[in-house]
């Protein structure tokens, strides 16, 4: 019960179990993991795929190609695939003031260099999808980043890379990863909305979606279900970092399941179509740090954890979607109703500016709202 298979699609990024610790208050607590490792006792818990940044796989040139090769060679012993691949415009301190979005122009085609580079190598490996988080496209202070000239910058990164995709006949796309803060004070593209309106504005809209994080929504104050399920409605949901995190604070980047666990539900839910809609058929991609107290065998419980929760929360949210109770209720709260337009296609708009409505009767009608949701806090505690 609860044992990830492949057709699952679990995948992590190799930073996540290979995250030694370092915060802003202390150095690593915790040896690094040999990415060869991290293969092996991935695909030993049950995950399909794995992600990474360029530098948290080969971070120098002495070892790339010695890295690559038994990389490739974990990948084929294991049957693990690597899915999507990443970027890292925010380590190193020639990004600290941005990287595609650098007020400096030599910053900026610097990057763009090590995006293309890193492309190829996606290409190489067979990655559809490449993530861009922009964590240090951003600013502290009001005059210090000209923000229309900022995105002007970053829509010409995502049209030339779109280009050079297309140029090279590769098949992959873009996912934007929208952050609000940290490590920038503020950073370009907050949310899954601003970026949404972004992609609009692009040469190639239909190469670039979203690839949103938890967390981060969350840290900004808003609903992650609500934000897929809008991300979905564009077909921008190309791929999702899933994690926990207790509300406007830090980027915990806590383990699946852990922090807002209603949210963590109706994620799910929403992932599965909420009921009614087409589901997210993606990776299920965990972007989570395991705590630095841990030691490397909480590395590996806190993985399995992030798996373990999504499986049980799938469980439980199909159990709630199937119950006819929970039919019932939704029919009885009128939520189904939501369905039919509010206006018959070709009805004249004086059928409705002319029509008597009962206001008042309608202002005390029932919604039956609570009775849908305490079916559901039912579910998802199994309590039914
Ligand atoms: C930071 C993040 C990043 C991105 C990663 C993918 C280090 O808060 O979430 O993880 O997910 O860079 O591009
Ligand atoms: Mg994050
Ligand atoms: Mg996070
Ligand atoms: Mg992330």
């Amino acid at each position: 019960r609860y044992t990830p298979a492949p057709e699952d699609k679990f995948s992590f990024g190799l930073w996540t179990v290979g995250w030694e610790g370092v915060d802003v208050f202390g150095p690593a607590s915790r040896a690094p993991i040999d990415p060869v490792e991290s293969v092996h006792r991935l695909a030993e818990l049950g995950a399909a795929a794995v992600t990474f940044h360029d530098d948290d796989l080969l971070p120098d040139e002495g070892t790339r190609e010695k890295t690559l090769e038994r990389f490739e060679q974990a990948l084929s012993d294991t049957g693990v695939v690597c899915e999507m691949v990443t970027t890292n415009l925010f380590s190193h301190p020639v990004f600290k003031e941005g990287g595609l979005t650098a007020n400096n122009r030599q910053v900026r085609r610097y990057a763009t260099a090590k995006v293309l580079r890193n492309i190829d190598l996606a290409a190489h490996l067979g990655a559809k999808t490449f993530v861009m988080w922009g964590g240090r496209e951003g600013a502290e202070h009001g005059a210090s980043k000209h923000i229309p000239a900022a995105l002007d910058r970053m829509k010409d990164s995502l049209d030339l890379v779109c280009e050079y995709v297309i140029e090279q006949g590769y098949d992959m796309r873009f996912a934007l990863e929208p952050k609000p803060n940290e490590p920038r004070g503020d950073i370009l593209l907050p949310t899954i909305g601003h970026a949404l309106a972004l992609i609009g504005e692009l040469e190639h809209p239909e190469m670039v979606g979203l690839n949103p994080e938890v967390g981060h929504e969350e840290m900004a104050g808003l609903n992650f279900a609500h934000g897929i399920a809008q991300a979905m409605w564009h077909d921008k949901l190309f791929h999702v970092d899933l994690n926990g995190q207790h509300g406007p604070r830090f980027d915990q980047d806590l383990r699946f399941g852990a922090g807002n666990l209603r949210g963590a539900f109706w994620t799910v839910d929403t992932l599965l179509g909420g009921g009614a809609g087409p589901a997210y058929d993606g990776y299920v991609h965990f972007d989570f740090k395991p705590p630095r107290a841990e030691a490397a065998d909480g590395v590996w419980e806190s993985a399995r954890g992030c798996m373990r929760n999504y499986l049980i929360l799938r469980e439980r949210v199909q159990a709630f979607r199937s119950d006819p109770e929970v039919q019932a209720a939704c029919e009885a709260s009128g939520v189904l109703e939501l369905l039919t337009p509010t206006r018959e296609a070709g009805e004249p708009l004086s059928a409705l500016r002319e029509a008597d409505y009962d206001v008042e009767g309608l202002a005390e009608r029932s919604v039956a709202m609570e009775a849908l949701d305490q079916l559901a806090m039912d579910h998802l505690l199994a309590a039914r």
